[in-house]
């Protein structure tokens, strides 16, 4: 094969007339014509002068097109790197620097606010809107609809995703061929996805989940999605009928559970609904199948990893748990200090080996060094234990993260732009429970002496630095931080403090 990904879930498809995106205008975008515009996009792209290998980062609405660009650079050689919308110019600047994108691809709303720091760093600029309109489909739309796929190999990147590290550094995971190939073939045999699924898609296309997973999964089965521009709970209500399966964070579930219209009648022709990137309570487990009957499954991954467990599509689905390893992947649970394997049922980090783990980070060998042991096992910061039936479970992290409504958000981040605000001597940031996203951040301060931190200055100015799904919820000012004897900040003793003041 001379570009695998390409080859394997866009090229078997060519001139196809089945629908491939079914969108809520009505309007059916099939394979043909969706293998046509990632065409013409690779060929804009290598008019723009990009050579593979070269990385686009995209901070795009949710359209076609989006997910065109992504097949166009599986076509060019070129690699995807895909940017959450929310991110504030400040944020996209680190991305754009660290990768040396040479292409940025943004909404026009953003281009005024990118256009200095695109300059700066010496990469090219394009919008694309959420109508498909902007520069790069004007430019694309007059390009041949064939593009002569570039050769790569299973090793080349194939994508770069950001993930914020502890020491507040986000990190780029390259993502390879094989990497995402390897997971596509695993997941579809394992829901046994078919050419007559039609996935309702309402994840964003920015991250591992509804790009790699639903997207990758349908692409290689040859079925259809009916792609939301984002999740909108009256419109899933309206779409389900027409839809076998749907993906989704635990949010999905807990907002269709509150919702009256979402009854057993609305899901009976439903094949699966599957749950990841945060932890499913098992409650919500139950009470979505005293509701509906079908038992969501529950699959464990990561931005470094792709997916690396998953509960059986035919076996039992254990609530509360990831089930089993994915075939082809190796998890074991380990001691974090020594890294010895665990005896079964012991409570240990998780680490994982297989084709789906990634090459390691951009341009940062010593940090790749540290999570990517050299016999090729990633040590997820995850902590678990294997019960005696084979079945994974996810008892807490390793790691200092808060998972909002299955985005991450590292603490350290938010306290670097909060310790630099006036009036404030330290601060700690935690994740508390959330009734609707899993968990929040809650931001904990302490004034300089005889100070008054102005609370409403530094919600400004955190909004400046970070996206809106890292802000606070809340801040609250102690007149100092719980410390243990070594002096460590005792997070726990804070989490235990807050912990019902947004879970009512
Ligand atoms: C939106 N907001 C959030 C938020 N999403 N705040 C915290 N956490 C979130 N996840 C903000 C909005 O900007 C808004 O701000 C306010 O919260 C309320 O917004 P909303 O309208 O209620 O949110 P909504 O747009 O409905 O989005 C919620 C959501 C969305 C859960 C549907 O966040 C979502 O699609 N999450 C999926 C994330 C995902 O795909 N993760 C996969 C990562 S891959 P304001 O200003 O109005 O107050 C991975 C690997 C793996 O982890 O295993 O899959
Ligand atoms: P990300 O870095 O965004 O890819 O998020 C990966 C992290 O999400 C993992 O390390 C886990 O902590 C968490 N995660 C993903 N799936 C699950 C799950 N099913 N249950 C609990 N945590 C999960």
């Amino acid at each position: 094969m001379n570009n695998p990904l390409y080859d394997t879930l866009f090229g078997i498809h060519a001139g196809k007339a089945t629908p491939f995106l079914r969108l809520v205008s009505g309007q059916v975008i099939t394979y043909h014509h969706f293998l046509a515009t990632a065409a013409q996009i690779a060929n804009a792209a290598s008019a723009l002068g990009l050579k593979p290998g070269d990385r686009i980062a995209a901070q795009v609405e949710k359209s076609p097109e989006t997910l065109a660009l992504y097949a166009a650079c599986a076509q060019a050689g070129l690699v995807f790197l895909p940017l959450n919308t929310a991110y504030t110019v400040d944020e996209l600047s680190y991305f754009i620097e660290n990768s040396g994108a040479a292409l940025v691809v943004c909404d026009e709303r953003s281009r005024a606010g990118l256009v200095p720091v695109a300059e700066q760093l010496g990469a090219q600029l394009a919008t694309l809107n959420a109508d498909g309109s902007g520069s790069l489909m004007e430019q694309a739309s007059a390009l041949p609809t064939t593009f002569a796929t570039v050769a790569r190999a299973g090793d080349d990147l194939a994508a770069l995703l950001y993930t914020s590290g502890t020491t507040g550094r986000s990190k780029g995971a390259m993502l390879t061929q094989d990497n995402l190939l390897s997971n596509t073939k695993a997941l579809v045999a394992e829901w046994r996805f078919t050419a007559d699924d039609v996935l309702l898609h309402a994840l964003p296309i920015f991250h591992t989940h509804g790009l790699f997973v639903a997207s990758n999964v349908t692409l290689s089965a040859g079925g259809s999605m009916i792609f939301l521009p984002k999740f909108d709970q009256d419109e899933i209500i309206r779409q389900l009928p027409a839809a076998t399966t749907l993906m989704g964070v635990p949010t999905f579930y807990t907002r269709l559970l509150s919702d009256a219209r979402f009854t057993k009648a609305l899901t009976t022709h439903m094949r699966l609904f599957v749950s990841g990137s945060a932890p499913l309570l098992a409650e919500t487990h139950v009470q979505f199948e005293e509701r509906t009957g079908h038992r969501i499954l529950e699959r464990y991954g990561m931005t470094e990893t792709n997916m690396n467990t998953s509960n059986p599509y035919a076996g039992e689905r254990r609530a509360g748990t990831v089930g089993f390893p994915l075939p082809g992947v190796e998890i074991k649970i380990t001691r974090a200090e020594s890294g010895e394997t665990l005896p079964p049922g012991e409570i240990g980090e998780i680490e994982v080996r297989g084709p789906n783990v990634f090459k390691g980070y951009w341009e940062m060998p010593e940090k790749t060094a540290a999570e990517l042991r050299a016999d090729g096992f990633f040590i997820t910061g995850d902590l678990g234990r294997i019960d005696e039936d084979g079945y994974v479970h996810i008892v807490g992290r390793n790691k200092d993260l808060i998972i909002s409504g299955g985005y991450n958000i590292y603490p350290k981040e938010i306290e670097l732009v909060l310790d630099d605000q006036p009036g404030v001597l330290e601060s700690a940031v935690i994740g508390v429970p959330h009734a609707d996203f899993g968990e929040t951040v809650l931001g904990v301060l302490v004034a300089e002496p005889g100070q008054t931190p102005d609370l409403d200055g530094i919600m400004a100015a955190v909004s400046v630095s970070l996206a809106r799904f890292k802000h606070p919820r809340k801040l609250i000012v102690l007149a100092e931080l719980p410390r243990n004897t070594m002096g460590k900040v005792q997070k726990n003793v804070l989490r235990d403090s807050y912990r019902g003041l947004f879970s009512a």
